[in-house]
């Protein structure tokens, strides 16, 4: 039989779901293509999908095959049509959770018909052209072999395989990582997007599906064993003061202690360090994997361990949570985060929600223009500076938490920023890194000027802190420079710590505060909660208050390490922490911190696979701050 016809059917089909597809990009979405290889991506990544759903409809025979090829290109246009009202909407593409998500798409309702275009036909002039063609040039359905049809599907593996390996040139472990559906849809395109969010989706179903109430009850009878009771002198100090979280981007602690050509790198910070109403915590780690900045709000607000893979805030955004924002907002506070990026990232928008943020305010609440942005998006300073307004129209007490952004990889500056000079080592990032630190240290001087003229500095509480490190191992050799000495396994852990200042200006000190205790970031939550007077006893969380006398002096970090007041435990071996010495025998001592670091990632994984804080129904901490 003659298949010709049939076959440039097929490829006119191709062609015009991958042309459609394309402008509809162009057209309706805002991708910030950066460079000639994100724009080859944004062309070369519908074609992929449209070829694995032209072969399925070769699976079909006769009139089924018409059906299907029309039927194909219809859900095509009807996929992309949803996310372009969806993203007219929100500035988001959708995702399988909001889409049962009442309050999300529900809102779209009212709009609905304002938010269509007459363009929006167009996403549906493919159906119509094939259907026309195939009654005028009488399609005759195409009649393959197995292996030409298993040929279509090995193409559309290629292609996929093709796509993703340049995509991660451009964007390592992207599948893995998942930070930005913005970034998913730019370089795999929005049908594989879609496939992959299902997936992604299905998985976390599952696990849910066979966590039982019964787990929690295991879990909590760990934590209760775990708790430790606040400090008395220090629970409540900040009772009803407005709250500032700052997290200060791949911030890490050696970058206070350096020096430039005789100049600091954190001149603001070390001022503010050394005064009586500040408490400088110096063995504070951070304990993020690979959802960073959003790992390290994941610990601050739940007090529970990020995943050991992929971006907690992606996988389980609709997991009950019971964070610090939502119990505050229950005692009355208003809270927001403000962040001048685009909110999709890291899934911000949608996690802050099941957070309790009761406001973001993300890049849209900000002018951004070329003047005031550089490297990542907008400056810090012009960040802070235009968060002012914001915080003057909240209802106070307030809990807000700043994500700055300057100090990001690949630290660049612009000349007028650069308070100190560049390193001088054999690697550009290291080189870089300590003036971008030091931009952000002005940005927080300028900050906390402002507040005070504002009004809003005296009766606050400052938690400032480090989200990640900033360099990586692969700068090893140029950290040696800086640090005077070999990073071995053991420095490496110590290069983990991020600075962690607790200011309350006006506060005399309280004495015996032992602020060299070993800390980490899942510590955040208990600290600032019994500050501000609500008690966290009974609650599942892995943290403990650092202002609390009974503390364990033991800090897990997330891929196991772990760091006690005597040793740092690192890539199989204990070391001395004076000396940095591995320890060769007797090692039994620490041997069992294995274990306990194992069981307390275990049981905190437990919680956020399980969504086990679902089974608890009332929060300990209703009704106590008053
Ligand atoms: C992006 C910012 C940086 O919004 O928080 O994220 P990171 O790459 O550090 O995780
Ligand atoms: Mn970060």
């Amino acid at each position: 039989m003659d298949n010709k016809k049939g076959l440039l059917i097929y490829g006119i089909a191709i062609l015009l779901i991958w042309l459609k597809t394309y402008v509809s990009y162009e057209m309706n979405f805002n991708l910030n293509i950066e460079n000639g290889k994100q724009q080859f991506l944004l062309i070369f990544n519908p074609l992929s999908s449209i070829v694995l759903l032209l072969g399925i409809t070769l699976l079909f025979k006769g009139k089924g095959q018409k059906v299907t090829i029309l039927l194909f290109s219809f859900m095509s246009g009807v996929v992309l049509f949803s996310n372009v009202l969806y993203y007219r909407f929100f500035s988001d593409f959708i995702t399988i959770p909001v889409l049962f998500q009442t309050g999300n798409v529900g809102d779209l309702g009212g709009s609905f018909t304002e938010l269509l275009a007459f363009s929006d036909l167009f996403l549906f002039t493919d159906t119509l052209i094939l259907a026309i063609l195939m009654l005028v040039m009488k399609f005759e359905p195409l009649v393959l072999n197995k292996r030409q049809i298993a040929s279509m599907f090995g193409a559309a593996l290629i292609l996929f395989t093709v796509n993703l390996g340049i995509a991660e040139t451009e964007r390592p472990q992207l599948l893995t990582r998942t930070f930005d559906r913005e970034m998913l849809v730019k370089f795999i395109g929005l049908q594989n997007y879609h496939v992959y969010d299902a997936v992604l989706h299905t998985k976390t179903k599952t696990q849910k599906v066979f966590a039982s109430e019964s787990e929690t009850a295991e879990v909590q009878n760990y934590v209760n064993a775990n708790y430790k009771a606040p400090n008395e002198e220090m629970f409540g100090k900040a009772k009803g003061k407005n709250v500032f979280v700052i997290t200060l981007e791949s911030t890490q602690a050696f970058a206070m202690e350096e020096k430039v050509n005789g100049k600091e790198v954190t001149p603001f910070l070390n001022q503010l360090k050394a005064q009586e109403d500040t408490y400088y915590f110096e063995n504070f780690y951070h304990q993020t994997q690979q959802g960073k900045t959003s790992d390290s709000e994941f610990l601050l607000d739940n007090s529970l361990y990020p995943l050991p893979g992929g971006a907690v805030f992606f996988t389980h955004a609709q997991n009950d949570y019971n964070a610090t924002p939502k119990i505050l907002q229950d005692s009355g506070y208003q809270t927001a985060a403000l962040h001048a990026n685009n909110k999709g990232f890291w899934n911000r928008d949608i996690m802050y929600q099941s957070l309790g943020y009761e406001l973001f305010f993300d890049e849209t609440n900000y002018d951004i223009n070329e003047s005031n942005s550089y490297n990542w998006g907008m400056k810090d300073i012009p960040f802070f500076e235009q968060s002012i307004d914001h915080l003057n129209n909240m209802k106070q007490p307030f809990y807000t938490k700043f994500i700055t952004l300057s100090n990001h990889h690949p630290f660049i500056l612009e000349e007028e920023d650069k308070y100190i000079d560049e390193l001088n080592t054999n690697s550009t990032t290291v080189n870089r890194y300590l003036p971008t630190v030091r931009y952000t240290d002005e940005a927080l001087k300028v900050f906390f000027e402002d507040l005070k003229k504002a009004g809003l500095y005296e009766d606050s509480l400052f938690i400032i802190y480090g989200d990640h490190y900033g360099i990586s191992e692969n700068h090893n050799k140029a950290m040696a420079d800086v640090i005077g000495t070999e990073v071995t396994p053991f420095e490496s852990t110590q290069l983990q710590r991020v600075p962690m200042l607790i200011h309350m200006p006006g506060e005399g000190r309280v004495d015996n505060i032992d602020t060299s205790t070993v800390s980490g970031q899942i510590d955040l939550k208990p600290t600032i909660l019994h500050l501000l007077g609500i008690e966290t006893k009974g609650s599942i969380q892995f943290g403990e208050d650092l202002f609390s006398p009974e503390r364990d002096e033991l800090t897990i970090l997330r891929d196991g390490r772990f760091i006690t007041d005597d040793i740092v435990y690192a890539q199989n071996t204990f070391y001395w922490k004076d000396t940095g010495e591995p320890i060769e025998k007797d090692t039994q001592k620490w041997e069992k911190y294995k274990e306990v670091a194992n069981e307390e990632l275990a049981y905190s994984d437990q919680v956020v696979y399980g969504d086990l804080l679902r089974f608890i129904e009332n929060s300990p901490f209703d009704n106590q701050a008053e």
